[in-house]
């Protein structure tokens, strides 16, 4: 070892503890955390290997610090973030950008040299007194062409276990392939008061793109903190970037089709959009329900859930819609809820089918009904972004091929958000380009509580991947298209939308039909079901939806509900043509050009139906 770096590893660390490190023989994660230790001053170092007794250890250094309290059931516990770190923060999230890199206008960046030196004085001293926890983990399954190392230091034991539950495990990873091509992540979570980050104001999450490193600090929120979520997204989009695959916000699940056939789905939607409930239809199975590596292996789309957990959204988590969930939810076993109102040892959240106790614990501390904020507006008893983190390993549904170091084949592609008047719910593209461009690159979807800012507001999000773009958009584009390039046959694109409405404003369609929608496109990707051609896809034909709901859910379907579902409605899809034509026309660098041919294309075919069949029109008279 180099004088410098081994003389603080040793001056900090015991015997077993650097003993564990020099196994793995790399020197440059040595430097990164001797760095990190003469940086953030922690007053012990402990390094997890794969083995089962360190997990147990992080699990019980999480209850005694305080950051996660027991809940009555056995192996369940709960934690609460700060008032105002309920959420990912866009605001302070930056790449640093080193002199004559560019990411476009689109991205949060700031100066390298600045940013660096103002996160790493907030990380000075930051875990004096506390234990640093040293955690390696792989990103997609091991032993496969997917898999990427990274080492999380923290000195959250809640951020080292939820990631224990949410990653494969990466010590052994890191002993077999040796080299500097990991990602590094160094969070603290600052100054507390009570349980939670206390300087607020200095909350920063730093992507130091030019080193593959994040730094995050004064935060605990597991979107801002875990650096292997959406940190590491933005840096594999990146590695993808520079190597020819793609790294997208998408579930992937197994869809079951006649003859006991499952085809593949990899769906992308933005965050509270119905993503996780797609993924845990059930009936089918589940591979992963929030990131996926995609690449071309022997000319086929092959994918991989890069997690092992889910991280999910709690909110309306009821029995009759998510049976599988709830169980896990319900019984013994390792659950982490976070956010969530506590009463008795129990959590209660909102949408849970059963009216909540009118006190208890929650984000705010001390909570009861009635209780104000500052700003004079009534707390709600818990957060909406309140989650549970499990393994899928505890699912019953998961699928049997979610650890195949080759991943799955993608048999179909979706694109989905929330989007209360303009496409109908279910359609096909034409083909790859028209997929990419018109669903991926044109998703719009109205904001919700995952992150910080207003709700309800219509807002851009191509492939609901903007908040992790760590390039620029043209050149993300450009990449999407060029995917299909190595194929033999592209897979075919779809794009949902469940929260269509009615001129009264009722929602158009049911929480359940999900399901069928999802059958639809396993017999589409097969050939299996002709398709109604509109201006804007291709669109289902009522026999076959009439025939899969009562397959699927026993219900039946009117032709009434047919017609008000998939009208296209042309003023609206006109509307919408304007608004993301503005964006890459005025808002994009590097927009590849075929982007506004594609979306001129679909114009045309607009206006021609509306010239020859007016602004609303039925899929009879397409
Ligand atoms: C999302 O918001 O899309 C999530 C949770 O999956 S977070 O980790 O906050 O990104
Ligand atoms: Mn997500």
């Amino acid at each position: 070892m180099n004088d410098t770096y081994a003389a603080v590893l040793k001056g900090q660390l015991d015997a077993d503890n650097l003993g564990r490190l020099e196994a793995l023989g790399n020197e440059r994660l040595l430097r990164f955390i001797a760095d990190a230790v003469a940086l953030c001053q922690p007053a012990s170092v402990k390094v997890c290997t794969d083995d089962p007794a360190d997990i147990v250890y992080v699990r019980r250094r999480a209850i005694e610090n305080g950051e996660e309290i027991p809940l009555a059931t056995e192996g369940h516990t709960v934690h609460f973030d700060g008032f105002y770190d309920q959420g990912r923060d866009k605001e302070v999230t930056r790449y640093l950008l080193p002199k004559g890199a560019h990411l476009g206008p689109n991205l949060n960046c700031t100066d390298r040299r600045a940013g660096l030196s103002e996160v790493r004085g907030y990380l000075e001293g930051s875990m004096e007194g506390r234990e640093m926890f040293v955690r390696f983990f792989c990103l997609g399954p091991t032993k496969s062409p997917f898999s990427l190392s990274c080492v999380q230091i923290t000195d959250s034991a809640y951020v080292a276990h939820s990631e224990d539950l949410l990653y494969r495990p990466g010590y052994e990873q890191f002993k077999r392939v040796r080299g500097d091509g990991f990602f590094r992540f160094l969070h603290s979570a600052g100054r507390l008061v009570g349980r939670v980050s206390a300087d607020v104001d200095k909350k920063r999450i730093y992507i130091d793109i030019a080193e593959d490193t994040v730094y995050s600090v004064n935060t605990q929120y597991g979107g801002n903190s875990m650096g292997l979520k959406k940190l590491a997204l933005r840096l594999a989009i990146r590695k993808a970037d520079r190597e020819g695959w793609l790294a997208e916000h998408m579930f992937v699940m197994g869809v079951h089709g006649p003859g006991g056939r499952v085809t593949y789905f990899a769906g992308a939607f933005p965050s509270a959009c119905g993503k996780t409930s797609t993924a845990m239809l059930p009936g089918e199975t589940i591979v992963g329900d929030d990131i996926a590596y995609l690449r071309v292996l022997g000319g086929e789309a092959r994918c991989v859930n890069v997690e092992a957990g889910i991280f999910g959204i709690i909110q309306d988590v009821k029995e009759a819609d998510d049976p599988v969930i709830c169980k896990v939810l319900t019984a013994p076993g390792e659950v982490i809820f976070s956010n969530v109102l506590v009463h008795d040892g129990r959590p209660y959240w909102l949408g849970m089918g059963r009216p909540l106790p009118t006190e208890g614990e929650n984000f705010s501390g001390a909570w009861h009904v009635g209780k104000i904020d500052k700003q004079g507006s009534e707390i709600p008893p818990a957060h909406k972004n309140a989650r549970y983190t499990i393994s899928l390993r505890a699912l019953a549904n998961l699928d049997p091929k979610f650890d195949d170091p080759r991943g799955v084949p993608v048999g179909g592609i979706l694109y989905g958000g929330r989007d209360s008047d303009t496409s109908v719910p279910v359609q096909q593209s034409f083909d790859w380009v028209h997929g990419v461009i018109t669903m991926g690159a044109s998703l719009e979807s109205e904001t919700t509580s995952a992150t910080l800012g207003a709700e309800g507001v219509r807002s851009f999000n191509l492939m609901s991947n903007l908040d992790f773009l760590a390039i620029p958009l043209g050149t993300y584009i450009h990449n999407n298209l060029n995917f299909a390039r190595g194929l033999k046959a592209p897979p075919p694109i779809f794009a949902v939308n469940y929260f269509l409405r009615g001129k009264d404003g009722r929602y158009l369609t049911g929480m359940r039909d999900k399901a069928v929608w999802m059958k639809w496109m396993e017999r589409r990707v097969h050939g299996d079901l002709e398709a109604i051609r509109g201006p804007t896809g291709l669109l289902p034909r009522f026999e076959d939806l009439e025939r899969l709901f009562r397959e699927v859910l026993g219900k039946p379907y009117s032709r009434e509900a047919y017609v008000e579902q998939f009208t296209i409605r042309v003023p609206e899809n006109l509307a919408k043509l304007d608004r993301i034509e503005k964006i890459y026309r005025y808002d994009v660098s590097e927009t590849p050009s075929v982007v506004l041919e594609m979306l001129l294309a679909q114009r045309e075919r607009l206006e021609a139906l509306r010239k020859a069949k007016g602004d609303y029109v039925a899929p009879a008279d397409l």
